[in-house]
């Protein structure tokens, strides 16, 4: 196996958490996105949409999206499990990754790269050139800050994202809620429930990386 990675993008940190959570160590190549590395000809025959992660199989499959890669390691390497092991409990994970992925990754995405002069173009991943939309940065910043404020009732009475045992649904509201903080924003003072979440899933050795 070999996992495509870049240090400082948030999507290629999900599946580094969830390699890190399984105890796994994978051959990993760092890919340049600061100087288009991915929209070279070389990466495009690995990933041709450009982006990661990118997780490519002892068979030579390549995995161009974190769901795919999660989904191969969780099958391939059970142990612990981190997309549930029930109907119930995979179905909630599901339900939850989507919802996080909607609500924040993508509102987060949506306003840093339509205001951020390194996205300049780039509004949108992917081979074809998107102009960026002053409103949508305005908008993808008031949708993480709901996203933000969301967490909480996400979190109910339980002790993880989805229910009482840490899944792909924590590594995936982790990694948003610090993606928002470069948009400078935070989880609400308030949200208490949120906050100890927070504190508890970012001081696991696989939130440093
Ligand atoms: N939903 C996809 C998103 C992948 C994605 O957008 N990756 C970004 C890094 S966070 C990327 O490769 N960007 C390349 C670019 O900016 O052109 C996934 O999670 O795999």
């Amino acid at each position: 196996m070999k996992f495509y990675d870049c240090a400082t993008a948030p999507s290629s940190r999900l599946v580094r958490i969830f390699i890190a959570e399984k105890g796994l160590e994978i051959p990993t190549q760092e890919v340049d996105l600061r100087h288009g590395e991915h929209l070279s000809p070389e990466f495009r025959a690995i990933n041709p949409y450009g982006t990661v992660p990118v997780l490519e199989t002892d068979d030579g499959q390549h995995l161009t999206s974190t769901q795919g890669c999660w989904r191969y390691l969780e099958a391939a390497f059970p142990e612990p499990p981190l997309l549930g092991t029930t109907p119930a409990d995979q179905a909630l994970i599901a339900d939850r990754v989507w919802r996080i992925d909607l609500d924040g990754v993508h509102a987060a995405a949506e306003a840093l790269r339509n205001r951020s002069r390194g996205f300049k173009d780039r509004a949108l991943t992917g081979l074809v050139p998107v102009a960026q939309i002053p409103e949508l940065a305005e908008r993808g910043l008031a949708r993480t800050q709901r996203f933000l404020e969301s967490i909480d009732g996400l979190l109910g009475d339980s002790e993880y994202i989805a229910g009482d045992s840490f899944t792909a649904a924590d590594i995936i509201a982790l990694v948003t809620v610090d993606f928002a903080g470069w948009l400078k924003l935070k989880l609400p003072e308030d949200a208490v429930r949120a906050q100890s979440w927070y504190e508890k899933v970012a001081a696991r050795p696989s939130a440093a990386l």
